[in-house]
């Protein structure tokens, strides 16, 4: 499926992104679910898929985390299935992702598909992360407060909700419209009518965490191991002091790190190719010769496929895919295959004759990367 989302970006990015939120009427029209609740259910119920299902009855908060069993203890009223990154395992899903791509790969994190009973929601909470909300089958109301601080608690230990707020957008949410909610902004949505709802989320690292694997980054290659050295010490007063020009010393020191273009980039695309989701993995077996995936793709014409979910990204010249660094000087071809979710030999042109280039892709597809069609 192609969704088609009526949406002036521009405008959009001027007015609403980051800044305020938005209601989208029929930001897809004619729109389609791309999975069915039992579907649904059905992934919950899997290992390696990250679910929740959270409840509430007379103002008491539950969370269940999957895999689940079963669901036959369930009411009709007031629950909701929460599952991650569903575009990794469900692949016409996936497809909801795409429209969004405008806004950049390495921004983009997960789609996350809720099925909820009437009544059912994860009530009041707030995000750090900018989300569009689509509502799929059914109606559900969507309140969304004004950004302003706020208390955040916890009724059960595994949900953070806010307290009730006014409104800024009150609406009814039908298949089709869309939530635009930028980090922050208080909100809450519940299912007038059994509903599905699409939630294309946002990634955005704090300091913190860029600092942290930079430093883990520092670490496993071995750099920045020169010492501090003090050639020039004089006297000072005060022993007890660090004196200024030796705190500028030390900070600098570490700046020159970050400062230096090579080792930012090869950490920044190693650090934002990694996926937070687990990725359907499923590698070819047995794996493919060099000359096989040469003939595949020259001689067959077979068109190769990204794994969904998989973060393929390019920072200056070097090519980035889910934590590590493309050795290759065939930078068009790399391009191709991070840019879009298929290459064939018209988009991956000469560098298919060139036999580093099917090393390396040959690689990627014995990883589970990249899929032929069965
Ligand atoms: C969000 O994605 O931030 C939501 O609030 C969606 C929750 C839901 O679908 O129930």
């Amino acid at each position: 499926m192609d969704y088609k989302l009526n949406l002036d970006w521009q405008s959009f990015l001027d007015s609403h992104w980051q800044k305020r939120p938005l209601l989208i009427k029929q930001g897809f029209t004619n729109f389609i679910d791309p999975i069915s609740p039992d579907e649904l259910a059905g992934l919950a119920m899997e290992d390696e898929v990250d679910s929740r299902l959270v409840s509430h009855k007379e103002g008491l908060w539950q969370v269940g985390h999957g895999p689940f069993e079963s669901y036959e203890h369930l009411g009709e009223e007031n629950w909701s299935i929460l599952v991650q990154a569903v575009d990794h395992w469900h692949h016409p899903s996936s497809a909801l992702m795409k429209p969004f791509r405008v806004l950049s790969d390495w921004r983009m994190d997960d789609l996350m598909i809720s099925y909820s009973v009437p009544g059912g929601g994860v009530g009041p909470h707030l995000d750090q992360y900018d989300v569009f909300i689509i509502q799929g089958e059914g109606r559900r109301h969507w309140r969304v407060g004004e950004k302003i601080p706020m208390k955040q608690h916890c009724p059960h230990p595994d949900l953070l909700q806010v307290h009730p707020f006014d409104a800024i957008i009150d609406e009814e949410m039908e298949p089709g419209d869309i939530l635009y909610i930028p980090p922050g902004f208080p909100h809450e949505g519940y299912a007038i009518e059994p509903s599905l709802n699409y939630s294309v989320g946002f990634r955005a690292p704090n300091a913190r965490e860029l600092i942290s694997s930079f430093a883990d980054h520092l670490i496993s290659n071995d750099l920045g191991s020169y010492r501090y050295s003090d050639p020039d010490l004089s006297f000072r007063d005060n022993p007890a002091e660090i004196l200024q020009g030796e705190q500028i010393k030390l900070r600098e020191m570490m700046e020159s790190l970050i400062n230096d273009p090579d080792v930012f980039r090869k950490w920044l695309g190693e650090y934002i190719s990694q996926s937070r989701h687990e990725l359907d993995i499923a590698p070819p077996e047995p794996p493919y010769e060099q000359n096989e995936i040469y003939d595949l793709l020259k001689s067959q014409q077979e068109t190769l496929h990204k794994l969904n979910g998989l973060r393929a990204l390019r920072v200056g010249d070097q090519f980035f895919v889910n934590g590590e660094c493309l050795e290759t000087k065939c930078y068009e071809a790399a391009d191709s295959l991070c840019r879009f979710d298929s290459v064939n030999s018209e988009t991956l042109g000469e560098a298919i004759d060139d036999v580093n280039f099917i090393a390396l892709i040959t690689a990627l597809i014995n990883n589970g990367y990249w899929y032929f069609d069965d």
